[in-house]
């Protein structure tokens, strides 16, 4: 993990400027992370003054998942949807708050990218001021056709980059494009994302879980055994219920963020395309694990793009301890 030092002892390095200088980062994929971190400027400013701007609470409408929609989900699906169509390099959108995946018209050689995105996850958190996020992940467009679903149906091993907002006491973005995790703060003096850590690292052990033990009863037998052994073993507990939060918290202290089938959700609660296979990128990037089940996560293969599934993700033997008990 390096902090940034420089000799005014100010952090002076914009993410734009660090995208510059990367040599992983062509001029297309760069301007689609500016144009999210912009849309994460618009968001914050209306998360920040939810009750003054009126934001809180629920629209009438039921979203594609079921979940009735917050009136700031469908704010920041908007912002994000019309700051991206503005890039030449999306060619293909798709969010949770989207039934199918938007095409976007390009020109021959443009559209080269598809950007995935929970726009607000944790929304219903807003009322009471928790944290809550954006996550994105990037894949490669691979061709819009007649089965332009096609297109983003990749396994998170595909992803070029995956990050997330996080709209807390600070708002920050934690972005990975494939070669360790980078940490930028928003600046409100300068209303710039200043990167304060590379290669953030994720703790190889730590004793915490994050889960919902309401659902105890519901989980798998081997969770169940987990959550003894865990108990046994001198583990605290921390859950928030918003899983930006929780997993930003795992990132940098350890520990292993869990969402086991339940009967209510069989397959898992969180969303595979874009919600767990950018958090499981940024764990392994910074050195951690991510597993449904017994499997990698991102070698599941997508069938749908509001596929739900199973998480446990974290600390390499965090990860490994809930991974012997199922
Ligand atoms: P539960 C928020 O609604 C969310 O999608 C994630 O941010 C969070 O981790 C999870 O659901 C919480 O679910 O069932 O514990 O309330």
């Amino acid at each position: 993990m390096t902090e940034q030092r420089t000799t005014s002892g100010e952090k002076l390095i914009t993410l734009d400027n660090h995208l510059r200088h990367r040599s992983d980062c062509d001029a297309g994929l760069a301007a689609i992370l500016n144009e999210i971190a912009f849309a994460g400027k618009i968001i914050q400013n209306k998360v920040r003054r939810a009750r003054i701007a009126d934001v809180v609470g629920a629209v009438e409408n039921v979203n594609v998942q079921g979940e009735q929609q917050q009136k700031l989900d469908v704010f920041s699906n908007a912002v994000l949807i019309d700051c991206l169509s503005n890039c030449a390099a999306v060619g293909v959108i798709a969010s949770e708050e989207e039934e199918q995946a938007l095409i976007l018209e390009r020109r021959k050689g443009d559209g080269e990218y598809g950007v995935l995105f929970d726009p607000l996850d944790g929304s219903s958190n807003i009322d009471f001021a928790v944290g809550v996020g954006t996550i994105f992940s990037i894949l490669r467009n691979v061709g819009v056709d007649a089965s332009t679903q096609a297109a983003i149906l990749q396994p998170g091993t595909q992803q070029v980059a995956a990050g997330y907002i996080l709209y807390g006491s600070s708002v920050l973005l934690v972005l990975t494009l494939g070669d360790g995790v980078d940490m930028y703060v928003l600046d409100p003096a300068t209303g710039s994302f200043l990167l304060v850590q590379e290669k953030v690292s994720i703790p190889t052990a730590k004793k915490i879980y994050s889960i919902n033990e309401a659902y105890r009863n519901d989980f798998p037998k081997g969770y169940q055994d987990y959550l003894d052994f865990a108990h046994a073993s001198g583990y605290a507990a921390r859950y928030i219920g918003s899983m930006v939060a929780d997993v930003h918290r795992t990132l940098l202290k350890g520990g292993v963020f869990l969402y086991p089938p339940t009967k209510k959700n069989p397959q898992g609660k969180l969303r595979l395309l874009y919600e767990a296979n950018p958090m499981a990128q940024i764990i392994e990037q910074a050195g951690g694990k991510a597993l449904v089940g017994k499997t990698r996560l991102l070698e599941v293969k997508p069938e749908k793009v509001h596929q739900r599934t199973a998480v446990i993700l974290g600390s390499s033997q965090e990860v490994d301890a809930v991974a012997r008990h199922l």
